[in-house]
């Protein structure tokens, strides 16, 4: 095989050994990588497995791309069984590891068992050793990765879990590079409870590519596109920034716990504030177009700042100061907290003391009472913070009394930054994303804002799935970030070309589509059987977005209706050959080449021809 090594390093924590999987060519073939890799692990070894388990594996999955020179390659998949959900989760991380895991001569890690006491794995060119981190516990993100670069070099990729992960915060991230974050899921909550601070990866062999003459010319031509696309040089200036003042233009901006889509300080916290106090840039490795944007934060300290984070942790909470919410964003990644789920869960403990549900919270826009909390939620200081690093699903239970009504999640994963109440399709996006609310698998409002806004259309979900097969699979199975196909219009077609380069698979793009429908039903599959008592209720946004109508801006009264939501969601899973509970058909799975995932799945629920 070339383009993938063909190897999957298996660590067991619990007996300090591993064992390597030779895989062979029909597991490439099938799953080809990332995601399509993580959900086959996951589906045949977290069986029925508690999350913070020693069972639960830990995975850690690149694609034939990750770790090649080629735009934007530098990234890899980490997945689990999620805590926070308690179904299928995963995220994708930018970092050093990714390359260096692939230049170690793996395609995967996957981490199983508990060490007996804090540790770290080092992984160096085919081999894998447990050493001691207990001077490593308790330290906060930044310092742990200092220290383990002087210990093993400036140029080894570093994987770290935070204070929060330790204490068992349930949305807490593996972080890396100071900056990068992934697994919001809790994935690093499940490293930390496998007594693992942190992976290094240092490798020296790149894996070996088909066509090397053919892969090398087409990646230097590649990066030059990148370079000429029109809206390089203002990407370059402002990254995922810009999308606060798009989204305060189509009032679709997280603000006060998602209660309406347009912040009165939107400007104060833009992408148009940002440019003028960068300092530098920042971002993933082999990537010629880095969006993480650094400016000196209220501490002055620098701080890496993107949409997501500055959306979360700054409209949604009322907070118009872009040096204050720079800190808080700098704090999170130190402890090891991930901000989406952060700023969602902090704004509804302030809306819900808003509305006599919660005492002592912090009111909107008191941006020293919400580091304080963001404090209290790592290190489980007080009762309130403990309730609230349980998630917003979890908090809003224990709170009760209707508190359900303003808690935004999907499946127990908070909302990402986009409100819905005028957005029916990108709504449906977070109902059927398939690790819970989350926009990485279907970016569909960019879309729906320039057609027909408010419709529930059919068209609206052929697009929607179509973007699921792209973003969801095509780049999570190969792996590569998907900004430059999103951002600047670098076309697809270079990412075929690149896969067969450095494969040799002479296939079409349909082709990385049938596996993006394969990993889907594969992890529906998952979740089914994991779930028990699978309903289409599990696909329902959040019931504010119904219920609770927008105040002011363009799109004041909106919010959407569950008939047309219902009928869309029907579409959808016709469409994907689902049937009306949202569980995949026998004729569907036989089709994905899933005979024998039918077959097990048939053991825990109906299935329908
Ligand atoms: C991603 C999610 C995002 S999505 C953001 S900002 W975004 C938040 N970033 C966090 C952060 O920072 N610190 C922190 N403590 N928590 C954070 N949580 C949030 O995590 C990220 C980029 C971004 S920035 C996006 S959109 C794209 N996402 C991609 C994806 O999902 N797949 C893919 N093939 N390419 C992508 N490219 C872009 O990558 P999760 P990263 Mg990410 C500080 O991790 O779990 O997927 O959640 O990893 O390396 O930081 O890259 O406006
Ligand atoms: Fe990383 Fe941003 Fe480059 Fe994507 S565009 S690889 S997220 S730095």
């Amino acid at each position: 095989m070339k383009g993938w090594t063909g190897k999957i390093l298996f660590y067991d924590l619990s007996k300090a050994r591993f064992k390597v999987w030779e895989y062979g060519g029909d597991f490439a073939e099938k799953y080809v990588g990332g995601r399509g890799f993580a959900a086959r692990i996951l589906w045949e070894r977290a069986v029925g497995v508690d999350p913070l388990s020693p069972a639960n594996p830990l995975v850690f999955a690149a694609g034939p791309l990750t770790g090649l020179p080629g735009p934007s390659t530098g990234k890899f998949v980490v997945a689990a069984k999620s805590p926070l959900t308690g179904g299928y989760g995963d995220g994708n991380l930018g970092s050093l590891a990714a390359v260096h895991l692939r230049w170690s001569g793996f395609d995967a890690l996957v981490v199983e068992g508990k060490a007996r006491k804090p540790s770290y794995l080092y992984v160096e060119n085919g081999k894998a050793e447990l050493l001691d981190a207990e001077d490593l516990w308790g330290l906060d993100t930044f310092a742990a990765e200092r220290k383990l670069k002087e210990r093993h070099g400036k140029n080894s990729g570093i994987l770290v879990v935070g204070p929060a992960a330790e204490r068992g915060v349930l949305y807490s991230t593996i972080i890396s590079q100071e900056g990068r974050a992934g697994g919001r899921p809790g994935i690093g909550t499940v490293m930390a409870s496998k007594n693992l601070k942190a992976v290094v990866f240092k490798g020296t062999k790149q894996p070996e590519i088909h066509d090397k003459q053919r892969y090398s010319r087409l990646v230097a031509e590649a990066y030059r596109d990148i370079e000429a696309k029109p809206n390089y040089e203002f990407w370059i200036r402002q990254g995922t920034m810009a999308a606060i003042q798009w989204s305060q233009a189509n009032s679709v901006l997280p603000t006060y716990n998602f209660s309406e889509g347009v912040f009165d300080h939107a400007d104060k916290i833009s992408g148009d504030a940002m440019e003028k106090i960068k300092v530098e840039r920042r971002g993933c490795p082999l990537c010629n177009m880095q969006c993480g944007n650094v400016i000196h934060d209220s501490d002055k300290m620098l701080a890496e700042l993107d949409y997501e984070n500055v959306a979360l942790l700054g409209s949604n909470l009322g907070i118009g100061d872009l040096r204050v919410v720079a800190a808080l964003n700098r704090i999170a990644d130190m402890l090891g907290l991930d901000t989406i789920s952060l700023g969602n869960t902090i704004g509804f403990a302030i809306e819900a003391g808003e509305k006599g549900l919660l005492k002592d919270v912090p009111e909107w826009g008191d941006s020293k009472a919400v580091r304080e909390l963001i404090e209290d939620i790592a290190y489980g200081r007080t009762e309130l913070g403990k309730m609230l690093a349980r998630g917003v699903k979890r908090a809003a239970k224990a709170v009760g009394n209707g508190a359900e009504k303003i808690a935004v999640h999907v499946k127990g994963l908070e909302v990402t930054g986009y409100d819905c109440h005028a957005a029916p399709a990108m709504a449906l996006a977070y109902g059927t994303s398939p690790i819970g609310a989350h926009h990485k698998d279907a970016w569909i409002i960019s879309w729906e804002v320039q057609t027909e806004r408010l419709g529930y259309t059919r068209e609206k979900v052929e697009k929607l799935i179509w973007m699921q097969r792209i973003r969801g699979g095509v780049f999570e199975t190969l792996v590569a970030c998907r900004l430059p196909w999103v951002e600047l219009g670098f076309s697809l077609d270079w990412y075929l070309k690149l896969f067969r380069a450095a494969t040799g698979f002479s296939v079409t793009m349909d082709y990385l589509y049938e596996v993006a429908d394969r990993v889907y039903a594969l992890i529906r599959s998952y979740w089914v059987r994991e779930y028990g008592g699978w309903s289409r209720k599990m696909d329902r946004p959040p019931a504010k977005w119904f219920e609770q109508p927008l105040t002011k801006g363009p799109y004041k009264g909106a919010k959407l209706s569950w008939d047309g939501y219902e009928k869309m969601l029907s579409w959808y899973y016709n469409m994907r050959g689902w049937d009306e509970r949202g569980v995949p058909r026998i004729s569907t799975l036989r089709k994905l080449g899933l005979e024998d995932v039918a077959e097990e799945l048939s053991k825990h629920v109906p299935l329908s021809e």
